[in-house]
């Protein structure tokens, strides 16, 4: 089964983007990675999206990326695209991006070296420690404190649903630098995977298997150089980061309801009843109908969010997208959940099957609507932004 890619006409791509979603299309039907494991799984697809140069768009061109600045709408599309495919694809390459944007943001050009190179070849996994236990959607309550030691820094605390955790060679980590600040005594940090103290192995199950761990920090000494940014700069870091990210979060909730919607149509054409198709029904074109327009609008959003990050990067300007962004996270993924359901219903018994591709994928859908910000904080986010008048 591959993507429909009609929306690929749309004035929101250029070529370069045309070409990448059928490049990137015609590999990913064409690899066969085992996804018993998730954790050995993730590894293979890091290092062969690594070889064939897909992980080129997680970085910029400086440190061996395809384009000069971070592309959203290249974002996009490879989410969208691996989605299709693999859930578990989708995630290798989002948190590549997700773990090393802040570095493409406010690294050091030896800090870019460093990281950036060996990410963009999938020779480094990366991962991004924002959350804990006490602070999810608080993102600004975290309670993991950096105190500075000497010439270094001492880290104490826990990072929890920490993505890519105990198979990560680096942590983009946030911690409490000043802790009568609020957000503004956050800072950022580099932490590698071996640094002594650091515990990962609290592996996290979920009910769509992926790497996922608690981290404990237990007085880990790190040097200096591994501050990321200005000190006590890191929440509004991460915010940036997550407004970069949350488009692709969208495209791949995207990707999942265009395969849902696919599998639906396939089935629906094919499924015999009553003398009948279930295409025939009217019930079933009504319910198809829904499915394709929420997908649609789903698409749109997400394809705009990208379109205005990347207009305003190649215009200089400041233009904040955190508004458009947010929606477009929120309807995406709300709408491929209803799509999703509606594609299991359509497929009766066989729907709920294990094996069936819309049993995994109402699995796989849901932990979307709540990782990188909760449709809830989307809202408050859009809301904030209409009271304030754009
Ligand atoms: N870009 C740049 N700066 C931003 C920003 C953004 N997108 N969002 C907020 N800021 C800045 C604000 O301008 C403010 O700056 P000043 O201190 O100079 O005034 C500062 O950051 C604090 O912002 P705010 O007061 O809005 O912070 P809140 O504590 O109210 O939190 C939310 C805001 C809820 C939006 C934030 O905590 C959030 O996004 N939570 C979800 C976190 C998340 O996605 N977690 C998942 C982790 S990854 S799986």
């Amino acid at each position: 089964m591959t993507p429909d890619q009609r929306h690929l006409s749309l004035p929101f791509f250029d070529d370069v983007h045309r070409d990448l979603a059928r490049d990137l299309s015609a590999w990913t039907e064409q690899q066969h990675v085992d996804e018993s494991d998730d954790r050995a799984a993730c590894r293979q697809w890091v290092a062969a999206l690594g070889e064939a140069g897909f992980l080129r768009w997680a970085v910029p061109a400086a440190q061996g990326g395809a384009l000069s600045a971070l592309d959203s709408r290249a974002l996009v599309i490879l989410r969208e695209t691996l989605a299709f495919y693999s859930p578990l694809a989708d995630f290798a390459f989002a948190m590549q991006g997700l773990g090393s944007g802040a570095i493409t943001l406010a690294g050091t050009d030896e800090q870019k070296a460093r990281y950036l190179v060996p990410v963009g070849r999938g020779k480094k996994i990366a991962a991004f420690a924002l959350s804990e236990p006490e602070a999810g959607s608080d993102a600004g309550a975290l309670a993991t404190t950096a105190v500075r030691d000497g010439d270094g820094w001492v880290l104490n605390g826990t990072k929890t649903w920490i993505s890519n955790g105990g198979i990560a060679d680096y942590y983009c980590l946030f911690a409490k630098t000043d802790t009568a600040a609020g957000t503004r005594g956050i800072s950022c940090f580099l932490v590698d995977a071996a640094t002594p103290g650091l515990d990962a192995s609290e592996h996290i199950h979920v009910m769509a298997p992926h790497p996922l761990a608690t981290i404990k920090l237990n007085h880990c000494r790190i040097p200096a150089t591994a501050l990321l940014g200005e000190e006590n700069a890191g929440f509004k870091l991460a915010m940036q980061t997550l407004d970069i990210f949350r488009a692709s979060v969208a495209a791949a909730a995207l990707g999942f309801a265009r395969r849902a919607l696919a599998e639906a149509t396939q089935h629906a054409k094919s499924r015999k009843m009553f003398g009948h198709t279930l295409a025939d029904f009217q019930l079933t074109q009504a319910k198809l109908g829904q499915m394709a327009a929420d997908v649609d609008a789903a698409a749109l959003l997400t394809y705009r969010a990208a379109w205005l990050r990347d207009d305003a990067v190649r215009r200089g300007a400041a233009t904040r997208v955190t508004s458009e962004a947010a929606m477009a996270k929120m309807v995406a993924t709300e709408n491929a959940q209803r799509v999703i359901d509606a594609a299991l219903q359509m497929h009766g018994g066989l729907g709920v099957r294990v094996g069936t591709k819309v049993e995994s994928l109402y699995r796989d859908i849901r932990s979307l609507r709540i990782y990188e910000g909760a449709t809830e904080v989307q809202q408050l986010i859009i809301g904030k932004s209409v009271l304030a008048g754009g």
